[in-house]
């Protein structure tokens, strides 16, 4: 029978390894107003790193009156960018509750404003899989016909990866193990 503390620290030990990174990250630093003919760039620091499995992004708020304007991209910590909208839309008016998905059936380009809903991007999020989560992460939206103007109110990014355990973790656990292995032989 293995005895209870035993037990607790192999628990313990398989908490500290076995988290999940998924999250979810807010953009902190909007609103930003879109000017026309301007590109602007957002940004979201995702503090601890996973190695990622999915991203998704949600532009929950950007109101513009003319969507076609518009290109926006997202580039990882790693410097990848792929491009999440380019162009869509024709003259309707913003993206609210916007959801680039890969596993979404519906292409953006087969959406309407405002685009609420899962589609997917124009080129697959996929890109990202296999990176480090951790770092500065980049929204760029671009302006590029004159006449209209925006502002981008609010975007998140959902992260789904899995932990890479740090050096000093299996260090914890291993001295933890080795603890209770002596303890258990000296009694
Ligand atoms: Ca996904
Ligand atoms: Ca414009």
């Amino acid at each position: 029978m293995v005895p209870m503390r035993m037990l607790k620290v192999l628990l313990l030990f398989v908490f500290i390894t076995g988290v999940s990174s998924a999250g979810v990250f807010v953009s902190a630093d909007t609103p930003m107003t879109i000017p026309d003919l301007t590109t602007v760039y957002s940004y979201i620091t995702v503090p601890s790193g996973a190695t990622i499995t999915d991203v998704n992004v949600m532009i929950d708020s950007l109101s513009h009156s003319y969507d076609a304007d518009l290109r926006i991209w997202l580039t990882s910590p790693g410097g990848t960018s792929i491009v999440l909208f380019e162009n869509n839309g024709g003259s309707g008016d913003g993206l609210f509750g916007t959801v680039f998905d890969d596993e979404a059936s519906t292409p953006i380009a087969s959406g309407a404003a405002p685009f609420t809903g899962a589609f997917r991007p124009i080129q697959a999020l996929s890109a990202f899989d296999g990176q480090n989560s951790g770092g500065i992460w980049t929204l760029t939206v671009a302006d590029q016909i004159a006449g209209d103007r925006g502002t981008l109110n609010a975007w998140s990014l959902q992260v789904d990866g899995s932990d890479v355990p740090e050096p000093a973790t299996w260090l914890l656990g291993g001295v933890g193990l080795l603890g209770l292995a002596l303890r258990h032989c000296i009694r």
